[in-house]
């Protein structure tokens, strides 16, 4: 199944190339790299590929992918193209490096509980870096969590999660995380249809009590955190919402919103309906919903929105009084909805189709305007005619998913069925771009296997880079070593530098964490991340110096009442103080700031029996809280190797039994 480059002379010019802009050194020369490419049975194609990918030591890469983790509940950091794990951001779930939930990070996965209980894990599917006019900007990112309808935000300076909010009127989302053009909000499409508040309903009331929604969490740059005071959301039909995306330029003020099950199946055996498998895709078509959330916006200032479970609520009544929802018919059972680079065109793709459908902005407005309405859903709202505002639909292969866009006019989609990504080309003003004719398709490359989505260098942006293209596949089937029968899912990083049908794989990373879904890649000289804490004594969850952070010279513990407060630092190789003797049942208040300027400087802090782990970046200060309910004798000890005596950068904590 592996595919061979052309052997023979090709062969021979690659390894010649290879060796020329290698310098490879006198004695190590063409002939080395013959010998072991032979020996390795790789082809010229191979060969290229790894002068593409390979980065030696100490070279930087020129892309960042933000990666979901999927059920990791986490976010993974990949370089491009040398394809290698830099980070993993811990978000949602426990991670015990970085002390997050083992002491630090507790009160903010405290504020992702779901009606007061834990949910100590995530399904991220969709991570947004923050946007400056369409663009992406590097300070911050989203991502949200399907399972329980959660939004998370990271702060780029620091690559650490800052807030998780909890969705308050539904249970699991989808069509988020995605941005307005500015960041002005966070939008967060819901999935599975829940009476609003996710309280009981019997499924027989699913018409009547079941709703969609969709919320728009507006985000306070300054504060970097989600300000709930001003976010509020939309009441929809109990379609299943499905992924969203924000319209920029032409299409500013806009979003778009797939759905399928709008034929409000509810499920089969005892109710004697078809399987949900069935009954969501009887219709010939779904409805891509289209809001006006400038108007939206305007309405909840109004104060037009009705409270439910403490949220403000626009319903749908008045979604339909005041212009802001619309649907249109998409082929059905869709999946991605993408919006292109100048905003006005909006590409859906329908898994059941093997076409893409490609809608105008333009004609959506005239046909707002014009009231050009094929007739209304069962709940009132305007359906446009589709004939209306459709511009294009392309034929391009089985089970298109996900859309992204290159810098030249070029269009790129997953194909699940298929295992390929497809390039086409957009029309319009974009068709001057491209050598091949508006609205075609130009090629496939395969991949392995079931593609979900794909990603391309700022290929969601108004202004894409091309160059490179990650296909984010479901299966790996043959492409690795079996650890089991559980197989790691397989990122493919697809060269689209080259106009036209070349589009090679280059590259396979496997990922054995987690089913990610999307991922965006950003350029990476746009991230600009703090190598040490600004100060000493930095408290990252307030991101500003913490006044009651301990420093060098003034460590102490102070008792009183059952209360010891200990006040200490980290510097190679120890810490202050060493001995810490406690009375069992005593609440203990532990402070610790890692004094370090170096970089790379991070010293641990790790307690047995308490589960307590810290990660203490340069600079950072920490605090943590316990009942020092177990007594004995433990020795806690810096749990990073920090230093030639990192073993004995340790200590005694003494808990004396009543
Ligand atoms: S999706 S299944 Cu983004 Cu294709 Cu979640
Ligand atoms: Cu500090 Cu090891």
């Amino acid at each position: 199944m592996r595919q061979q480059g052309s052997q023979g002379t090709g062969w021979k010019l690659a390894v010649g190339l290879i060796v020329a802009l290698s310098g490879v050194a006198a004695g190590q020369g063409m002939k080395d790299v013959e010998a072991v490419a032979k020996e390795r049975g790789l082809s010229a194609a191979d060969l290229l590929a790894a002068a593409k990918t390979y980065t030696p030591s100490g070279m930087k890469d020129e892309y960042v992918i933000f990666s979901s983790g999927g059920h990791s509940g986490q976010v993974f950091v990949i370089g491009v193209p040398s394809m290698r794990l830099l980070r993993t951001i811990a978000v949602f779930t426990p991670e015990p490096w970085q002390g997050w939930g083992y002491g630090v990070g507790n009160d903010i996965l405290a504020e992702g509980n779901v009606n007061g209980k834990p949910n100590l894990w995530g399904d991220t599917h969709h991570p947004a870096i923050s946007e400056t006019k369409g663009d992406y900007d590097g300070e911050f990112l989203f991502i949200n969590d399907k399972i329980n309808a959660r939004i998370a935000v990271i702060d780029l300076r620091d690559f650490e999660t800052k807030q998780i909010v909890k969705n308050p009127l539904t249970v699991s989302d989808h069509g988020g995380a995605f941005v307005t053009p500015d960041t002005e909000y966070v939008i967060e499409g819901a999935q599975y249809a829940v009476p609003l508040g996710f309280d009981y309903a019997p499924i027989s009331e699913y018409k009547d009590k079941y709703r969609g929604s969709v919320t728009m969490w507006k985000f306070d740059r300054k504060a970097g955190r989600i300000d709930k005071s001003q976010s509020f959301a939309l009441e929809l039909p109990p379609y299943w919402q499905d992924l969203a995306d924000s319209g920029k330029l032409a299409s500013e003020g806009f979003f778009f919103l797939n759905s399928l099950n709008t034929e409000m199946a509810t499920g089969g055996i005892e109710s004697k309906q078809p399987p949900f498998e069935a009954g969501v895709s009887r219709n010939a078509t779904d409805y891509l919903h289209i809001v006006n959330w400038h108007k939206a916006e305007q309405a909840f200032k109004d104060g037009k929105a009705e409270m439910i479970k403490g949220f403000p609520v626009l319903r749908i009544q008045t979604l339909i009084d005041e212009g802001i929802l619309f649907l249109t018919p998409e082929p059905r059972s869709p999946h991605g909805v993408d919006v292109a680079p100048k905003g006005d065109f909006i590409v859906v793709a329908g898994k059941l189709d093997p076409h893409v459908s490609v809608y105008s902005i333009d004609k959506i407005k005239k046909a707002i305007a014009d009231k050009k309405y094929s007739g209304s859903d069962d709940y009132g709202i305007p359906v446009l005619d589709f004939d209306a505002v459709i511009e294009a639909q392309v034929e391009l292969g089985l089970g298109p998913l996900h859309t992204q866009f290159g810098p030249d006019g070029y269009a790129y989609t997953s194909l699940f069925l298929d295992s390929a990504v497809a390039r086409w080309t957009l029309g319009g003003s974009y068709g001057a771009g491209t050598p091949e004719p508006d609205w075609t398709l130009v090629s496939k490359t395969s991949v392995h296997y079931n593609v979900g989505h794909i990603g391309a260098a700022e290929g969601d942006t108004v202004s894409p880079d091309g160059k490179y293209l990650v296909a984010f596949n479901k299966w790996s089937v043959d492409r690795f070593l079996h650890p089991g029968p559980l197989l790691a899912q397989n990122f493919q990083l697809i060269d689209i530098s080259a106009q036209g049908t070349t589009m090679p794989v280059i590259y396979d990373m496997p990922i054995g964490i987690g089913e990610p879904h999307y991922a965006q890649i950003i350029k990476a000289d746009k991230l600009k991340p703090w190598s040490v804490y600004p100060e000493v004594g930095w408290d990252p969850h307030k991101q500003a110096i913490d006044p009651m952070a301990p420093k060098p010279k003034q460590e102490r513990i102070e008792r009183k009442d059952g209360l010891v407060e200990i006040y200490g630092t980290a510097v190679r190789s120890h810490f202050t103080p060493e001995h810490v003797t406690v009375k069992q049942g005593d609440r203990v208040v532990w402070r610790i700031t890692n004094v370090e300027r170096a970089v790379d400087a991070i010293h641990g802090f790790a307690i047995p029996a308490y589960n307590i782990n810290l990660s203490l970046e340069p600079g950072e200060t920490a605090k943590i809280e316990f009942v020092a309910d177990v007594p004995g004798t433990f020795p806690f000890y810096c749990s990073e190797f920090c230093s030639a005596l990192h073993l004995e950068m340790m200590g005694y904590l003494m808990v004396e039994p009543n």
